[in-house]
């Protein structure tokens, strides 16, 4: 099906309904509403809503439709606010990526605290209640999912560190714990590539990966730096089904980048940043959710079947990226990318 604002041989298709979501669609003024977690819940689709408020500090509020399209309920009796008195979410929660383990959703978010952004978690069944298990990664860290499956009794988490020293890039991290609590073990699972690459110098998790027969899907976005400022786009890697820490694939190309109007035009021009996508009944369409320009909500559409062909059409695997731990061989500098 062709796009809706771009070319026919695109991957992604846009709704013809976007932008899903705006801040006017919301009971109380705020600035915007952007970059949602997602699940099938009762049968409908909630998204979690980073919501920015007037203030500048944002809160997770929770919106249900049937189609996961249109028609969308912001539901008042659920969401999540900021423990404004917390020094974890002193300047509000962002980003949700929500993961299902047994009856549990994971949400795994950006706590804004006094010492800068960090990785929490909380837990909930209901959306209404939400059980804070507190900081797994200190600040600054964000772009963070858990895995939803156990590995050898540990849990999996990915991640994105800032770097401690300028130039040495912002790469994708992957930490171990086998509690939820204590994490460790953590080594770069991708890193950001060099150079003229479209996912140069920085680089983070969009949704969770996806489970398919042919391993982890992963969505991440990169940030290129333009004389005009960010440009964020997404691409695609492959992480092996039972050992999450090796990449058995990574794109060449970018596969979704802002285009529309509502992704050029907005708070913060050229920027699409997914924190959710879900797999329909048909077991081929994927639906991912967006921020487009840190303004609005989005949705665009892929088969999942031309997402894994297009990897594996478009390898980009030097010595060391499907190697067993995942980082460069003895050799390979990230250099060379
Ligand atoms: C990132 C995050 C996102 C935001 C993006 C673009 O660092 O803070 O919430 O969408 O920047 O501004």
């Amino acid at each position: 099906m062709a796009d809706a604002h771009g070319d026919p041989r695109e991957m992604f298709t846009r709704s013809v309904h976007n932008p899903i979501l705006t801040a006017e669609a919301f009971p109380r003024m705020v600035n915007a509403v952007f970059n949602p977690g997602v699940v099938s819940f009762e049968g409908k689709t909630l998204l979690l809503v980073r919501v920015e408020a007037r203030t500048g500090l944002s809160s997770l509020a929770v919106a249900i439709s049937a189609n996961g399209v249109d028609g969308w309920q912001i539901d008042r009796g659920r969401g999540m606010e900021p423990e404004r008195d917390s020094p974890t979410e002193h300047w509000g929660i962002e980003d949700p990526r929500i993961t299902l383990v047994g009856d549990t959703y994971h949400i795994v978010y950006t706590g804004y605290g006094v010492g800068g952004p960090m990785v929490c978690l909380a837990s909930t069944r209901d959306f209404e209640t939400f059980d804070r298990q507190g900081v797994l990664q200190t600040p600054e860290d964000k772009d963070a999912a858990l895995m939803p499956r156990l590995f050898d009794g540990r849990w999996a988490l990915i991640h994105r560190p800032a770097p401690a020293s300028a130039g040495l890039g912002s790469h994708i991290w992957l930490s171990w714990s086998p509690d939820l609590r204590h994490w460790g073990d953590a080594r770069i699972l991708m890193h950001a590539r060099r150079g003229g690459w479209w996912d140069a110098n920085k680089i983070g998790l969009g949704p969770p990966p996806l489970e398919t027969e042919r391993g982890w899907l992963v969505c991440y976005h990169s940030v290129r730096a333009t004389a005009s400022g960010s440009l964020y786009r997404l691409g695609l890697a492959m992480l092996d089904l039972e050992d999450p820490s090796r990449v058995i694939m990574r794109g060449d190309e970018w596969v979704f980048g802002p285009n529309a109007p509502y992704e050029r035009a907005g708070d913060v021009p050229a920027v699409v940043f997914p924190c959710g996508w879900l797999i329909d009944d048909d077991g081929d369409t994927v639906r991912m959710y967006y921020g487009a320009a840190d303004s609005t909500v989005c949705l665009a559409t892929a088969s999942l079947s031309n997402l894994i062909d297009h990897l594996e059409s478009h390898p980009y695997s030097p010595p060391g990226y499907a190697n067993s731990d995942g980082i460069p061989s003895p050799g390979h500098t990230v250099e060379d990318d």
